[in-house]
């Protein structure tokens, strides 16, 4: 494990036109993350980080420990599929694939795939409600779309806060009544009211960025992206699309 700067112990500030809702964040642990691994999804279950990669022909499910170096490939997608959001529901890995319209169920045991469900448009993060009754999709856009765990629609949501459109909504996970979310091609993370859309913080990880574009050479395809709880600590794993680091950090001012 790689002990961290105190540098980035700093608090964050971010000014917004018209709104005040900066919040601060700190690093508490630093992992590897596998530099092929063009991050799409982000979960933390039981002792083990799930995670599904994109890119045609490089879409996988891996799974690792904290620490770990080299994670255990439990599926690969055919090449005409381009891997998305996913979330864990049982033994299985329910994973979107983006333009395809198909959510995939991995067994996380036998690595084995079914079609869980369809869904209309595309299909970028995926979360699952703490009560493990509803899922969440983002497709790119300022909309949140509530599902069932079979993925029929429930209803639908826009982001919002403030007078600017919070679009791109990418990688999603789901705490309490908040839902978090990255937002492509930005290292924002959203903090969001589950109930109304609403945003209640936004934190700014520039700073990570950063000091991964001082480790790796990175580009601009190398964004900010995957977030999942670890309930055990309170903490939450965030990293970036080929980063070779995966961070553990404490979010503040979002409850
Ligand atoms: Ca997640």
């Amino acid at each position: 494990m790689v002990k961290f700067s105190a540098r980035l112990f700093s608090v964050i500030a971010l000014s917004l036109s018209s709104l005040c809702l900066a919040a601060p964040w700190r690093v508490v642990e630093s992992y590897p993350h596998p530099t092929f691994a063009f991050t799409q999804g982000l979960n933390f279950h039981h002792g083990f980080v799930y995670e599904t990669t994109g890119q045609y022909g490089e879409s996988q499910l891996l799974r690792y420990q904290l620490g770990d170096e080299q994670p255990e490939l439990l599926h690969r997608l055919h090449r005409r599929y381009f891997g998305e959001g996913s979330v864990i529901l049982n033994n299985e890995v329910i994973w979107l694939s983006w333009r395809r319209g198909i959510a995939f169920a991995i067994d996380t045991e036998t690595g084995n795939r079914r079609i869980a469900f369809n869904y209309d448009g595309e299909g970028w993060g995926l979360a699952i409600s703490p009560d493990q009754t509803q899922m969440v999709m983002s497709n790119g856009s300022d909309q949140l779309q509530f599902l069932t765990t079979t993925g029929d629609v429930i209803r639908q949501v826009r982001v919002s806060g403030g007078a600017r459109r919070w679009d791109q909504l990418n990688e999603l996970e789901w705490v309490g009544n908040t839902i978090f979310a990255n937002r492509w091609h930005t290292q924002q993370l959203l903090a969001i009211d589950a109930t109304t859309g609403q945003i209640r913080a936004v934190f700014n990880f520039d700073e990570l960025w950063r000091v991964q574009a001082e480790r790796q050479a990175i580009n601009r395809n190398m964004s900010f992206n995957g977030i999942a709880y670890k309930a055990d600590s309170n903490t939450f794993l965030v990293t970036g699309k080929y980063w070779n680091t995966l961070y553990e950090v404490e979010l503040e001012g979002w409850q």
